[in-house]
């Protein structure tokens, strides 16, 4: 039996576990084109390689490993290995490993492809390092434009187009390439679950039934910096004071919209100093809703609670739509077969934004989820135990065998 066999998988999240681990935040730091990202990207070169994929990079960065002849009406399967800061070790990974375990198995068993096969491993699916979440998919797709693309900055100063020059791309290709995406005829990803939904079901595996709308906006708001002693609380324009009752404002309109989500989980304090009142703030929103009209109320609501928190403090603020992406809903002939594939597997939700949402756009796709006991995510305390992640290779491997 091939290494790849009995645990494969398991062996395969063992090898990577030691990977890009962040020691001041916790979990796994992994960002695209930057150090344990390339030491991921390396390793699933070496695993496909082990199993007799070959491996080619397309112009968007994205990895392809085929099994067999590259081809059109491709049945492509993967996810992404790049990481939320401090994320956990299975969002994206466990796709990943759950592809190249699938295949293994498909080879062991005897089984020959009959049509083109590739596993995809997707660039920047987080957007930890270009603000930007399933980059790599949505310059397949063209659901980014390149010329936005290309001047996307990270934390660094360093743009998309130099980090692709860096990655050996060309970045005049960069979100303009279609022909990787025409060669998909169908794309599936096994993805960790990401909520609750299956610790309530009380089964391991489910396919997807839809993806919440999901936009990103930077909030900038602007003060008077000044000294935090010799200035009076009345003479004071603290953009922080205005921000705090922004992210309460957030939290108060989100709890108030059922199935609404929204989070400011990253702030820019500036200058950033003990003693120094801030003269400006900038704070993200992820805001999420089951259709994008409901989104954009919620939005609509924050953005006057913002106003009025931030007139009250003699600040102003700037409002800059980051990025966005319109609710899924996954074709449910496709989702249905599945579920009937795996013996009636439940459709779940995700509030979780997925590539295989943006490649539903232009080409079938599905997903299987995978128990995660913990029911937390994008955290260290994300988790699957070894017999649901089984279950999910075997699922795969089943829908595999169905559409090859
Ligand atoms: O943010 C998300 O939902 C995904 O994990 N990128
Ligand atoms: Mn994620
Ligand atoms: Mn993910
Ligand atoms: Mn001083």
């Amino acid at each position: 039996m091939s290494e790849l066999l009995a645990d494969g998988m398991l062996a395969g999240l063992d090898e990577i576990a030691g990977t890009g681990r962040d020691a001041r935040r916790g979990g796994y730091s992994r960002h695209v084109w930057q150090a344990a990202e390339l030491e991921l990207r390396a390793w699933f070169v070496e695993r496909a390689g082990r199993i007799g994929l070959d491996i080619e990079t397309d112009r968007n960065g994205n990895i392809w490993a085929w099994w067999g002849t590259p081809g059109p009406d491709a049945v492509v399967t993967g996810s992404h290995l790049d990481s939320v800061p401090g994320g956990g070790a299975y969002d994206g990974p466990l796709g990943v490993v759950s592809a190249l375990d699938a295949i293994a198995r498909l080879q062991a068993a005897g089984f020959t492809p009959s049509r083109p096969c590739a596993i995809l491993v997707f660039a920047e699916e987080e957007g930890s390092r270009f603000g930007i979440a399933c980059l790599g998919s949505r310059l397949m797709t063209g659901a980014l434009g390149a010329d936005r693309a290309r001047a996307l900055v990270d934390a660094d100063g360093v743009t998309l187009a130099e980090a692709a020059v860096r990655a050996g791309l060309d970045p005049a290709h960069l979100g303009t390439d279609r022909e990787a995406l025409e060669r998909i005829g169908l794309f599936v990803e096994l993805h960790v679950e990401q909520g609750r939904g299956l610790i309530e079901l009380g089964q391991p595996v489910a396919v997807a039934s839809s993806i919440l709308a999901h936009g990103r906006w930077r909030l900038t708001v602007t003060g008077r910096g000044n000294h935090a002693g010799a200035t009076l609380m009345a003479d004071r324009r603290d953009p922080m004071v205005a921000a705090a009752r922004a992210v309460l404002a957030v939290q108060d309109a989100a709890s108030a919209r059922p199935g609404t989500r929204a989070t400011v989980g990253r702030m820019n304090i500036v200058p950033g100093g003990t003693n120094v009142i801030a003269s400006s703030v900038q704070a993200w929103l992820d805001a999420r809703a089951e259709t994008d009209e409901e989104t954009r109320a919620l939005l609509g609501e924050i953005t006057a609670l913002v106003d009025e928190a931030v007139a009250e403090n003699g600040c102003s603020v700037a409002v800059v739509e980051e990025s966005w992406a319109g609710s899924v809903h996954f074709d449910p002939e496709l989702r249905d077969r599945f579920s009937a594939a795996l013996g009636g597997v439940p459709a779940l939700p995700t509030g979780a934004g997925h590539d295989a949402g943006v490649l539903a756009a232009s080409v079938p796709s599905a997903m299987l989820f995978v128990r995660n006991p913990t029911g937390i995510s994008h955290s260290p305390e994300e988790f699957a135990t070894a017999d649901d992640c089984v279950a999910g290779v075997e699922a795969l491997e089943k829908l595999l065998r169905t559409l090859l």
